[in-house]
């Protein structure tokens, strides 16, 4: 028998335990999704879907091992790299992603940490970003807390750094930044004001007890990320990850509920993955909670679902794209 359901009401809470977030992922497929999809509609409007667009504004040749990325340049993964791109061209993407019906524009950058002087470019084109009307979001490695006030400074809305996997099963995972160096940039990033974009990737070897690490290392932070990004892993050949066994559909499905309920007021990212997913298994990650896409033919290095098969999707399911907030 399930344990009787609790008010789906509550405010977010952060003093989540392991053994609750476990009994979560172990309640059965209809119930787990019964709460998630009711907590969803208690905080949010269960038809609307956030679309956030990426572009790789500096590809490659980074130092760090992250053992899934295809931009390491410690694995041979034929990826070409190039220098951080000039303002005027990442904004005249921006304005293409923004027409294509984007309300965020996320840019990455394949460095260890921002050197001062690469921070000025992209402040430039944060601040265009935001002319243009969308909500800005950067994601450029470690920063310290004067860089963050920079950033927040030049009118960044959402600064994306993920814990990525356990604390336990990260050291298989990456070896040269700690798990603690991720938390202390995810600290500067909130100190300064900036929405925190925090989550990340299931289908790396890790076990189930992983994914409950990972869901309690973000549901126990001081404040809930604004933005939680559930990827599923994209096999990069020449990387360690390469071979590493996929999450089943109904696992990476509970990983999305499990989130929505113990990050109620947060917006869970379907996120990278989604080419190589059904479109009965995106619906049920949206019934289970998932309120925000990656939108658009590409995510950072490799392919994404198609933006006009997301778009016939959304028309099937009745879905609409969520209009970003006014600014204040
Ligand atoms: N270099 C910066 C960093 O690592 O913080 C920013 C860019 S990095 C590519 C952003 C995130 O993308 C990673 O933390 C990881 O969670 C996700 N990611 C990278 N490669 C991926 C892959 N092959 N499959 C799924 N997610 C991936
Ligand atoms: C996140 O959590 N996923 C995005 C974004 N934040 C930066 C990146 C996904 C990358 C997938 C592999 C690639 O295209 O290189
Ligand atoms: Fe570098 Fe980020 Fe890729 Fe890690 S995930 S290798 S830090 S670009």
């Amino acid at each position: 028998m399930n344990a009787p359901i609790r008010d789906l009401h509550v405010s977010p809470r952060s003093d989540w335990t392991r053994a609750e977030i476990a009994a979560l992922f172990a309640l059965s497929f209809p119930e787990l999704m019964f709460r998630a999809a009711s907590v969803h509609r208690a905080h949010f409007d269960p038809s609307e879907v956030q679309t956030s667009t990426l572009i790789s504004i500096k590809t490659g040749g980074c130092p760090e091992d992250c053992g899934y990325c295809s931009q390491s340049s410690k694995y041979d993964t034929g990826l070409k790299a190039s220098k951080l791109m000039e303002v005027q061209a990442v904004l005249a993407d921006a304005a293409r992603a923004k027409a294509a019906g984007a309300s965020r524009f996320c840019m990455g950058a394949a460095w260890r940490n921002p050197k001062d002087k690469d921070l000025d470019a992209v402040c430039a084109m944060v601040e265009g970003v935001r002319e243009l009307g969308m909500e800005t979001c950067v994601t450029l490695g470690m920063l310290t807390p004067p860089q963050a006030a920079r950033l927040k400074q030049a009118g960044l809305d959402y600064y994306n750094h993920n814990l990525d996997t356990s604390p336990e099963h990260y050291a298989e995972v990456i070896t040269t930044r700690t798990y603690q160096d991720r938390l202390d940039t995810l600290e500067a990033v909130r100190e300064a004001g900036i929405h925190v974009c925090c989550g990340g990737i299931v289908g790396m070897g890790e076990s189930a007890s992983d994914r409950v690490g990972l869901i309690h290392a973000l549901a126990t932070l001081p404040v809930h990320p604004q933005s939680v990004p559930i990827n599923a892993l994209v096999p990069i050949a020449g990387t360690p990850q390469e071979k590493a066994q996929a999450l089943g559909s109904f696992d990476f499905v509970r990983m999305i509920a499990v989130a929505r309920i113990t990050m109620p007021k947060s917006m869970v990212r379907l996120s990278a993955g989604r080419e190589a997913m059904s479109e009965e298994t995106q619906a049920l990650c949206f019934l289970a909670g998932a309120n925000s896409i990656f939108y658009g033919a590409r995510l950072l290095t490799t392919p994404n679902a198609e933006a006009d098969g997301d778009q016939a999707l959304f028309a099937r399911l009745g879905l609409t794209v969520m209009q970003a907030p006014p600014r204040a």
